[in-house]
């Protein structure tokens, strides 16, 4: 009888002869494996079997296809075997929301670049042309690849200068959520949106595969009120917080038809800033890290995963609660947009007149943030062109008094589809109302 090991590592001979990029340490994982811990020998022990390249794995067939909201997919060709990609870096012009737009430098004309699918083992040649004004590398983030393949400018290759197209030629040996950013000038070159997601499927299905596979990648960004470009030598006060490089109302959902299990890979490249992400409606299980997947035993319930500045975390939960449930940075600040925060904390102040006085020595002044900002939402203040309000998008109750790094879940009944299925309609006596005297007395409650 043969072993799954031998199987792989008779096709990893076949597959592997031509192939110049392949991983090479399959041993010094395997020594790795031995020296860990249970945890970490079910994962690399695991994924250095799959360590020599295997025939492509094939959408729908070995995966299911992400999802990147806001986004695109990476397209390959098949050469002889291996995944052929192509990434162009270069400038852009993105729009984070109706109103705000910005120069940037993306892949592919976008910002995140296009996510990028493979297949445990799976043979990958990535050419990336570069069209930017500087010299550029890509690193892929967290994936196990030959030393000369890592993108390190001037430690592991020559930077890739303007005009030219340069080649990146390996195999993927463990599944996971990665990444792929510069590793020149990173500072100038992630703060003007040069990154995107890599995700690498396990070669055997998982038991529980994900019905949708989502995948966000997190930025943050100093675009002051007005002007195109952001700031990149911020350090610190980042005014837009986006997902996939929007910011809320422009977020796309993420649908869910009832029942449906839901994966979704968060990523993120901020410069400075961690981020809570906060589900609600479910409660979720962390299954992967960018160290791989999490083994079922050891997966445990949250439902706010904090993603680390240059980390991966995927999350599942079942889609079994209908409804328009958010999903946002729990931060508060990261859910506004644009915001000036040098402002003296008005609430309770007694501002009666205040307007009136100044407005002759400042046209058009008006008194704010007696009641907080949630007022703000609505409120129609001139603001320099290219700019976007702090927070506002429409719900069926209103304004929804969020922005930034802020989407949506839709989970319904009864959809054919994933795009937008529009507001959820409640089941009458299902949504909180004003209470009624008669079940204040009933229940004793007195409000005076
Ligand atoms: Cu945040």
């Amino acid at each position: 009888m043969i072993t799954r090991r031998e199987m792989l590592g008779a096709a990893a001979t076949v597959g592997g002869a031509a192939f110049l990029g392949g991983v090479n340490e399959v041993g010094a994982s395997r020594a790795l494996a031995d020296d860990q811990g249970d945890l970490v020998k079910a994962n690399v022990g695991r994924t250095s079997d799959n360590a020599k390249p295997l025939p492509p794995g094939e959408p729908g067939r070995d995966y299911t296809p992400i999802f990147t909201p806001n986004g695109v997919t990476l397209e390959y060709r098949l050469i002889d075997g291996v995944k052929v990609f192509h990434l162009t870096a270069g400038e852009i012009e993105h729009e984070f929301a109706p109103g705000l737009k910005a120069h940037l430098w993306g892949y592919n004309g976008r910002s995140p670049g296009p996510t990028i699918e493979a297949v445990e083992g799976d043979r990958l040649r990535i050419y990336i042309t570069n069209n930017l004004s500087a010299p550029t590398t890509v690193h892929w983030h967290g994936i196990r690849v030959p030393n000369g393949m890592d993108g390190v400018n001037g430690l592991t290759q020559e930077p890739i200068p303007t005009g030219a197209t340069f080649k990146y030629e390996f195999a993927v040996p463990d599944a996971g959520t990665f990444m792929y950013h510069p590793h020149f000038d990173e500072m100038t070159q992630q703060a003007m949106g040069l990154m995107g997601m890599f995700v690498v499927h396990p070669r055997q299905r998982q038991k529980a595969p994900a019905d949708r596979d989502y995948a966000i990648m997190l930025s943050e960004w100093r675009i002051i009120p007005g002007t195109f470009r952001p700031v990149t030598t911020e350090m610190l006060d980042f005014n837009i917080f986006t997902m996939n490089s929007k910011v809320f109302p422009a977020t796309q959902p993420l649908v869910a038809k009832i029942g449906e299990r839901i994966r979704v890979r968060l990523a993120n490249l901020c410069a400075m800033d961690h981020h809570p992400i906060h589900l609600h409606g479910f409660q979720m299980v962390l299954a992967e890290t960018d160290g791989g997947i999490i083994p079922e035993s050891a997966r445990y319930a949250m439902n706010t995963v904090l993603v680390p500045v240059g980390s991966t975390r995927a999350v599942e939960f079942v889609a079994d609660n209908p409804g328009d449930w958010v999903m946002h940075c729990h931060m508060t600040h990261h859910t506004m947009n644009q915001m000036g925060h040098d402002i003296p904390n008005l609430i309770g102040a007694n501002l009666k007149g205040l307007s009136t006085r100044v407005r002759p020595l400042v046209p058009g002044y008006m008194t704010m943030g007696q009641n907080g900002m949630g007022e703000m939402a609505d409120m129609r203040m001139p603001m320099p062109a290219n700019t976007i309000a702090m927070l506002g998008g429409k719900g069926p109750f209103g304004t929804i008094d969020m922005g930034g790094m802020f989407t949506m879940i839709k989970v319904r009944d009864q959809i054919t589809g994933y795009d937008d299925p529009g507001d959820y309609r409640h089941p009458p006596g299902t949504v909180a109302v004003a209470a009624t005297p008669e079940e204040l007395n009933r229940d004793g409650i007195t409000t005076k």
